[in-house]
């Protein structure tokens, strides 16, 4: 298996954990580790074994504390663009379009790309001790990782307009209530519960899950009930249909 530099790569029973490491940084996103990100991905994707993936950070602290300020302070406006651009194609669009679920366990802070990070993933935990938001204005800057479309879509416009013009922080239970993550644990019971999720999922169809991403992808789209039908009807020629059905009618689990 490669390896990487910033990031560790744990490959598990029908999930595989990738785990951001650059703790004395709180875990900020430069452009290595992004890249690193990307291939652990691609790999992920491409290992049959693998169903789900898990994102979180190192340590007790941070998830992700946002992009490395150090890395783009002195960028013109073609670098920052650059950077940008890049990072939404290697890492944060190529997470929500990926074939299989990835599910962030926001450990810390979430901040700015951070919290942009756990956005473009399908699914969000949190411990109690993490702290979201997209601080980029108080740096003269707007969230440049896609999240001045996903938190919209997550909270609705009035909440999006009032974090990012604020740059507030949100609680863990207040991210909860407003919709930005899922459940909310303990720091300790964090991970056990996130990968209790991904087992749950890992046992169900990859053929259908794969095409459940892309159709929640397209809603509030025109083409989202039209490829709900497509695909639901492609479905019922595949593999993992002639096993679910049996197996319901013949009172067994499916085995896909
Ligand atoms: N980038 C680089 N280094 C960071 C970052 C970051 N985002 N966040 C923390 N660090 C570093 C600190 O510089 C410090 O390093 P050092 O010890 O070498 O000085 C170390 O991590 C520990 O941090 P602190 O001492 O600051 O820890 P505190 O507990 O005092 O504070 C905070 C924790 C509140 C999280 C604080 O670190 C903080 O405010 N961090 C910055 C948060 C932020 O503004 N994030 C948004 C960044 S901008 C962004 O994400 C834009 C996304 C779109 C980019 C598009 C492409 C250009």
């Amino acid at each position: 298996m490669q390896s990487y530099n910033t990031i560790l790569v744990s490959k598990e029973d029908r999930y595989t954990l990738l785990t951001i490491n650059r703790p004395k940084s709180l875990n900020a996103l430069n452009s290595e580790t992004i890249e690193e990100l990307s291939q652990a991905l691609e790999a992920a994707e491409k290992d049959q074994s693998c169903r789900v993936i898990i994102l979180t950070g190192e340590g007790e602290k941070a998830f992700v504390a946002g992009a490395d300020i150090k890395e783009f302070s002195d960028f013109s406006t073609q670098e920052a663009q650059q950077l940008a651009q890049s990072g939404q194609d290697k890492l944060f669009n190529k997470i929500e379009n990926l074939s299989k679920p990835v599910i962030a366990a926001v450990n810390g802070f979430a901040l700015g790309g951070g919290l942009e990070l756990a956005m473009a993933c399908h699914i969000r935990y949190a411990s109690q001790n993490a702290k979201l938001g997209l601080p980029e204005v108080t740096l003269g800057l707007i969230p440049g990782y896609g999240g001045t479309q996903r938190l919209p879509q997550l909270v609705g416009k009035g909440l999006a307009n009032e974090l990012i013009f604020s740059a507030k922080m949100v609680s863990a239970e207040r991210a909860k209530e407003i919709g930005l993550v899922n459940e909310v644990f303990t720091q300790q019971d964090l991970l056990p519960q996130t990968i209790l999720l991904a087992q749950t999922i890992s046992r169900n169809s990859p053929q259908g899950i794969e095409r459940a991403i892309k159709a929640v992808n397209l809603s509030n789209t025109a083409k989202g009930f039209e490829f709900e039908i497509e695909q639901f009807g492609i479905l019922f020629e595949l593999e993992d249909k002639k096993e679910g059905v049996s197996a319901f009618l013949e009172k067994r689990k499916p085995n896909f």
